[in-house]
Order: structure tokens, then sequence, then C-alpha cells
């Protein structure tokens, strides 16, 4: 993607996923570097985007995503739940903790909606459409048709779980959709086949027509 792609302020909305404390150095699930994204997502939001939406991780504690409620797994673990495979991780982004708040350094003034997920008990959700069953809708699909939004432009943590996902439901959803590298990290889990989480998310979002751009791109 070469330099200068044009914005259209009223129908491109940039979604700032899961920038919360609990994803970043110091937290419970940390992103490696993930506080760095901060200041870019910020010049996105103060530059570039007139629409936003944020999505916040927010997990009733015991939540049935955490290794903890689980006796004898630990984390990283995958168990079999209902709706199917599930990586357990360590409690995390837990309601009503300071670090589950959306980090206090994001200029939130223009963001509109913010979509908090994962709070059923019994199933974890990392896209912002869709929780983990891939179809228990959180209303983000509706609100962003309702506003005319078009393209979807995404950014946040973890690049390889909840960006990722959140990209993947845009794509299927029809949103024109795009990740910006820059502005996300990613957990990077490794994988049998020596992959790391972040290059399987990048391939299989590439498939769906999903575009990998930098916030340097952007006009
Ligand atoms: C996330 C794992 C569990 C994320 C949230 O924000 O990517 N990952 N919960
Ligand atoms: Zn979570």
């Amino acid at each position: 993607m070469g330099a200068g792609l044009k914005l259209e302020p009223r129908t491109d909305v940039l979604g700032v996923v899961d920038l919360q404390a609990s994803f970043m150095p110091g937290g419970e699930l940390p992103v490696a570097g993930g506080h760095n994204i901060i200041p870019i997502v910020n010049g996105l939001l103060q530059n570039h985007f007139r629409h936003a939406f944020a999505t916040q991780d927010w997990h009733p504690a015991g939540h049935t995503s955490f290794a903890s409620a689980h006796p004898g797994r630990k984390p990283y673990d995958v168990v079999s739940m209902p709706y199917g495979p599930q990586i357990l991780w360590p409690d995390h982004a837990v309601q009503g903790t300071k670090h589950a708040e959306l980090h206090h350094d994001l200029d939130s003034h223009r963001i509109e909606l913010i979509i908090r997920k994962g709070w059923r008990p019994e199933l974890d959700s990392y896209s912002a459409f869709l929780e983990n069953d891939g179809r228990t809708p959180t209303g983000l699909k509706g609100w962003l048709i309702d506003r005319g939004v078009r393209r979807l432009f995404l950014c946040g943590l973890a690049a390889d779980f909840c960006v990722a996902w959140s990209a993947e439901d845009a794509a299927r959803a029809g949103f024109e959709t795009f990740v910006i590298e820059d502005a996300t990290r990613g957990i990077g889990l490794e994988q049998p086949d020596g992959h790391t989480s972040l290059d399987h998310a990048k391939e299989r979002l590439t498939g769906l027509g999903v575009t990998f751009i930098r916030s340097t791109d952007l006009a």
C-alpha cells in the first residue's frame, strides 16, 4: 500500500480494540510493546478519523476463559467448550478493575461507542461482532450499518486474537476491512506447525480480502 490512501470521513470508521492496561506490559495478559501503539492510535483519532468505536474486554471474575476456572489446567492450554476449542488465559480484564478500563492515555473524544465483550460467564468473545460461538452478535454490525459505515479500519490489541477475529467478522459482514499494522501488536503463540498465531491470522485475513496497511499510508 503506497502513501496517500484517502479516507472518506463520513463512511470510514476506526475500531480501537481492547486498548486496556490488561494487555500491556504490567498487565495480566501483556502483549509485548502493547503500550507503544497508544500514541499511534491517538494520532489516528486526532488526525485521520472523524468516527470511531472501541471494544473493551470485560470479564466477570471466574470467567470460563480463565485457566484458574479449570482445575488442573494452566494458561494457554486448550479446552473443549460446548462452542468449540477455547484457549485458556490468565485471569485478565476483570470487570471493575483498574486494568480493565480503557487506557487512560487513549484520547477517547471521538469514540462514539464502546462495545463490552466477554461478559457472558460461560462464553468468551474475541471479536467485536460475534462471540466465540460464532453466532451470538454483540450488536456492532447493526450500529455500523445504521450509521452508513462502509470501510472499517482496525487497530489495537491483540493483533492475532481480538483484532484478527474482529477483522474476519467485519470482512464476512461485508465491510471493506483494513488492519493498521503498526497500530497493533500480537501475542504470537507458538502453533504446532512452528508458525505463530500471528502468521496464521495474517494468512487467514489476507485470504478473506482484509488489507494490511500502516498508519503512514493514510493521507
Ligand atoms: C484478547 C485473549 C483473551 C485480546 C482478549 O484482546 O486479544 N485475547 N482476551
Ligand atoms: Zn479476554
